[in-house]
C-alpha cells in the first residue's frame, strides 16, 4: 500500500489527496506538524530530500517527492493524464506554471493570515500578491469559454490548479476579479471523489 506523508492544511498534499480519491486507490496517511518542525527532523530528511512534504512511499520503500511528479506518477494511464503526447505536455504546462506562478504567490499570504502574521507581513503580502495576480488574470483569460484547462476535458492539470488557486482568499486575494476562475473552481469540486481540505475520511486504509 501507499504511504503518503502530509500536513493537515498543506495545498501540496491536498492535490495528491484527491486525486488519490479520484483513483480509488487505498494509502495510509502520515500527517505531519510543520509548526513543529517535523519536516526537518533527521528521519524525514532521508524520506524527503527537500525536507517537504508531500511525499509519496511506494511498497518498496522508494519514495517520490514533488506535489506535480507524485501526481503524474499515480495518474499514469487514467484519464487524468491523456496518453497523446502534446495533450500530456499540455498538462505538465499547467503544473510548471502553478508551481512557477502562482504556489507561492498563494500559499505565502495564506500561511501569514492562517499564523496570525498578516499585519506584520503586510509588505511580503502586497509583494506575493503582485505576482500572483499576474497568474490568476492569466488563468482567468485561459478559462474564459472553457470548461477545463486542457482538451476540455477534466484532468490532473485541473486538480493541479485548482488546490492553491481555490484557497486564495484565505491570503487575502480578492477573487471576485476572476469570475471564470470562480466557475471552474465550482466545477471541479462537483467531480465525483472530489473531497474537501479537511476530509479525514478519505484515505481509505
Ligand atoms: N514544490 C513542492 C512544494 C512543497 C512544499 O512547499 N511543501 C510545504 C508544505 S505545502 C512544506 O513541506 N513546508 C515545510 C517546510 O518547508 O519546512 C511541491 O509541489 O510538492
Amino acid at each position: 500500500m501507499f504511504r503518503l506523508y502530509d500536513s493537515r492544511l498543506s495545498g501540496n498534499s491536498w492535490k495528491v489527496r484527491i486525486l488519490l480519491s479520484q483513483l480509488g486507490i487505498a494509502y495510509q496517511r502520515i500527517t505531519l506538524d510543520l509548526e513543529k518542525g517535523d519536516t526537518r527532523a533527521t528521519g524525514f530528511q532521508k524520506i524527503s530530500r527537500f525536507s517537504r512534504i508531500p511525499v509519496l512511499e511506494l511498497e518498496d520503500g522508494r519514495t517520490i517527492v514533488e506535489s506535480g511528479a507524485i501526481l503524474m506518477f499515480l495518474a499514469e494511464g487514467s484519464l487524468f493524464l491523456p496518453s497523446d503526447p502534446y495533450l500530456r505536455a499540455e498538462v505538465a504546462s499547467w503544473l510548471f506554471f502553478e508551481q512557477a506562478d502562482l504556489q507561492r504567490a498563494i500559499a505565502f499570504p495564506r500561511v501569514y493570515h492562517l499564523r496570525g502574521l498578516a499585519d506584520k507581513m503586510s509588505q511580503q503580502i502586497e509583494s506575493f500578491q503582485q505576482h500572483g495576480y499576474v497568474g490568476l488574470e492569466k488563468l482567468d483569460q485561459w478559462l474564459k469559454g472553457r470548461n477545463w484547462l486542457v482538451a476540455d476535458r477534466y484532468s490532473l492539470a485541473d486538480i493541479a490548479v485548482f488546490s492553491y488557486v481555490s484557497m486564495a482568499s484565505q491570503g487575502g486575494y480578492e477573487m471576485d476579479r476572476f469570475p471564470s476562475v470562480g466557475e471552474w473552481i465550482l466545477r471541479v469540486k462537483e467531480q465525483p471523489g472530489w473531497i474537501d481540505l479537511l476530509d479525514d475520511t478519505a484515505s481509505p486504509s
